[in-house]
């Protein structure tokens, strides 16, 4: 342990010791900081959280208006309590800020001339947002992340696949700088454009890739093209997969699909884009499940309406302060996703709070079907355990009079014809025990529907057609 550093490289503004590597069998990257007493950590995290929120009064016109209007300054932050009163940040703030203050928004909090990396929201609707990164800010995600592979067994032998769009998704660059800061071989092959994918194959076996880095619904549209292409994916020789960008990885359905496909272990991670490092949620050990790292990126699983922490054991939605980022500091962003998080323990070997479901959905694409609140990663880890399951399905929310009803088209492959009634029913059945309400399930054709290359979306709701043409209620 480093004497003048009791926390390993804690420090604000971050700095790291980019020579800095563990021996290769030592589990954690920072022994102390992954493993100290949960409520240490927290004081520790209390002062810098004061920190931080006094940076962004000096430094970021947004906050400190966001502040004065709610009648908070930065030393009013006496405990991990008042820190819940400071007012979360939407998305929707950040996106108006920035058609406001052009190009970065006044939540910059350097001189526009120290950024030096720029990437960004790649929706295709509505005003992308900028993420304008310093040179700091771009070193501090690439030790974290490498923090974080290395506790997921990623090590400086290992060639990694990046294998989502290399574009503006700050995704792939951050896994790129993740694994080159911990000394692996990085392959950007990245993914998206025509033909691709049976050519990641073919690159896959040549330069012998161990670890794969992409979304879930990637990874099992790889594993079906590798074996349309006459390769056994498990021959691969991949011994790890890590994944963000959606739900999956924890989800057990598609998890024990990629395990099985892969003969490798998966890990999950991922936050948003604007609190990266976004693998500060990274895997614990061969669970399902992701760490809080609170060090990087303190998350409180909140009340969706009022904003402060619900208990341990309690389901709510993840509000992110990041902890080391200089340029565009995130405190209180409002993730809207869903999840349940678990208190600290020493026996999952880090003293992080414990997501064991991961981050199963998003608030708005949950649906109500007749009072029940439904995810799709509920349907999904369903319906894709069933036998003869063949790659895809749709679900399909609409409205008949007043009631909603709920439809899964399911692709087979395998089933003989004269069975395929009693196989959607075997279906419906789990559903409605899993969901708490009927669904129809309609079998279709292997290969009906587009495999995607990054993060899938599978509901078509048609009651939003109805609404918007104005004859819905
Ligand atoms: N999202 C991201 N990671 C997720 C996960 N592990 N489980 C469930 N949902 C997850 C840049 C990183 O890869 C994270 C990322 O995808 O950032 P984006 O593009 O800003 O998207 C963020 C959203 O993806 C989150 O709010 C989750 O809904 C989902």
């Amino acid at each position: 342990m480093d004497a003048q550093n009791p926390m390993e490289q804690w420090s604000w503004p971050p700095r790291y010791d980019e020579t800095y590597r563990p021996p290769s069998g030592q589990r954690h990257w920072f022994p102390r900081r992954e493993t100290m007493p949960a409520g240490e950590r927290d004081e520790a995290i209390l002062a810098r959280i004061r920190e931080v929120m006094a940076y962004a009064w000096d430094h970021a016109p947004f906050y400190r208006r966001k502040w004065e209007e709610a009648g908070i300054h930065p030393s009013a932050i006496r405990d991990l309590s008042d820190f819940e009163k400071v007012p979360v940040v939407r998305k929707e703030e950040l996106r108006a800020d920035q058609a406001a203050h052009e190009p970065f928004g006044s939540y910059l909090a350097v001189d526009p001339g120290e950024v030096k990396h720029v990437n960004g929201t790649s929706g295709t609707t509505g005003r992308p947002t900028a993420f304008g990164i310093s040179e700091r800010d771009w070193r501090s995600v690439a030790n974290a992340h490498a923090r974080v592979m290395w506790g997921m067994g990623i090590r400086e032998t290992d060639t990694v696949l990046v294998a989502s769009p290399l574009s503006l998704y700050w995704g792939s660059w951050g896994a790129y700088i993740g694994a080159e800061r911990l000394g692996a071989r990085v392959f950007p092959f990245g993914a998206g454009t025509p033909g691709q994918t049976a050519r990641t194959v073919m690159w896959m076996k040549q330069m012998g890739v161990t670890v794969f880095y992409g979304t879930p619904s990637y990874a099992l549209h790889l594993a079906e093209v590798a074996a349309d292409e006459g390769v056994d994916p498990a021959d691969l020789g991949l011994r790890k997969l890590f994944f963000s960008g959606e739900p999956g990885a924890s989800v057990p359905t598609i998890r024990g699909r990629i395990e099985a496909a892969f003969d490798a272990a998966v890990y999950d991670s991922g936050s948003m884009a604007e609190v990266s490092p976004w693998m500060h949620l990274g895997a614990a050990n061969h669970e399902p499940g992701v760490f809080a790292w609170q060090d990087l990126v303190y998350t409180e699983v909140c009340d969706p309406v009022d904003h402060h922490r619900v208990d341990y054991g309690r389901e709510g939605t993840p509000v992110y302060t990041t902890l080391e980022r200089t340029s565009q500091p995130m405190i209180r962003l409002l993730s809207n996703d869903l999840t349940r998080w678990e208190a600290p323990s020493a026996d999952r070997g880090r003293t992080y709070p414990f997501l064991p479901q991961g981050i199963y959905g998003r608030i708005d694409d949950m649906f109500t079907v007749r009072g029940e609140n439904v995810y799709p990663s509920a349907i999904d880890d369903v319906v894709m355990a069933a036998e003869g399951y063949g790659g895809e399905h749709r679900i399909v929310i609409s409205r008949k009079s007043t009631m909603d009803t709920l439809a899964v088209q399911v692709e087979h492959r395998g089933v003989a014809e004269s069975t395929l009634d009693g196989w959607a029913r075997a279906i419906e059945d789990k559903l409605r025990r899993a969901l708490g309400v009927g669904a129809h399930v309609v079998p279709v054709e292997y290969k009906t529907f587009d495999r995607t290359e990054f993060k899938a979306r599978r509901v078509i709701d048609d009651r939003d057609l109805l609404r918007r043409l104005g004859s819905g209620s």
